[in-house]
């Protein structure tokens, strides 16, 4: 059964055949979720990434998972929030959505994501979390391969959000 879960975590301890990057469009590594990931997967990640030539908000990438415990990483820069002018809403969906089409055509089972763009790039959480359950619901109808996707909250304020969201489309 197709199905998406919260759960409340670190992404780069999670064993699923592709965890999900909140990049930037360089690819060659930042703060946050970012850093965390690199760290986890060690210098051969950013070697590969060197080799992309960078990405496009709300495009994505996909390399090895390295060191991590999972098979791919997938890279994809978010929109930064502007006050929701300059087309985020779109484009964060465009970052699931195309993570999520990658993933598929790696043939991935289970994918996991971190709440893209609601950390440096201030994309406000109660807006952020409803376009990424939408987008994830709406892959998953038509999806082949990929059947689990978490959504791996850091931290509790985090995972409420995405709880209600995930609540709300149920109901509608
Ligand atoms: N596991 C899961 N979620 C995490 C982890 C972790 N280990 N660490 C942080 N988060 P952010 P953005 C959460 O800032 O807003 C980087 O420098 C965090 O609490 O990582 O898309 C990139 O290179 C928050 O809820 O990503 C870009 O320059 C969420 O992940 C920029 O930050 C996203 O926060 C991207 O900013």
């Amino acid at each position: 059964m197709k199905e998406i879960t919260i759960t409340l975590g670190d992404i780069t301890t999670v064993k699923v055949d592709a965890i999900v990057n909140a990049a930037n469009t360089s690819l060659l590594g930042g703060g946050g979720v970012d850093g965390a990931i690199h760290r986890a997967a060690g210098p051969q990640l950013l070697a590969e990434c060197r080799t992309l030539n960078g990405c496009r908000t709300g495009e994505a990438k996909i390399t090895k998972g390295y060191r991590l415990p999972s098979k791919y990483v997938i890279h994809t820069p978010g929109p930064i929030w502007q006050g929701g002018t300059h087309h985020e809403r779109e484009l964060l969906r465009n970052s699931y959505v195309n993570s999520l089409k990658l993933a598929e055509v790696h043939d991935c089972r289970t994918v996991a994501f971190p709440s893209i763009s609601t950390g440096v790039y201030h994309f406000p959480l109660e807006r952020a979390a409803p376009i990424a359950i939408t987008a994830i619901q709406d892959f998953l109808q038509s999806a082949k391969f990929v059947e689990q996707v978490q959504m791996v909250c850091f931290d509790a304020g985090t995972k409420q959000a995405y709880d209600h969201a995930l609540t709300q489309v149920n109901e509608a």
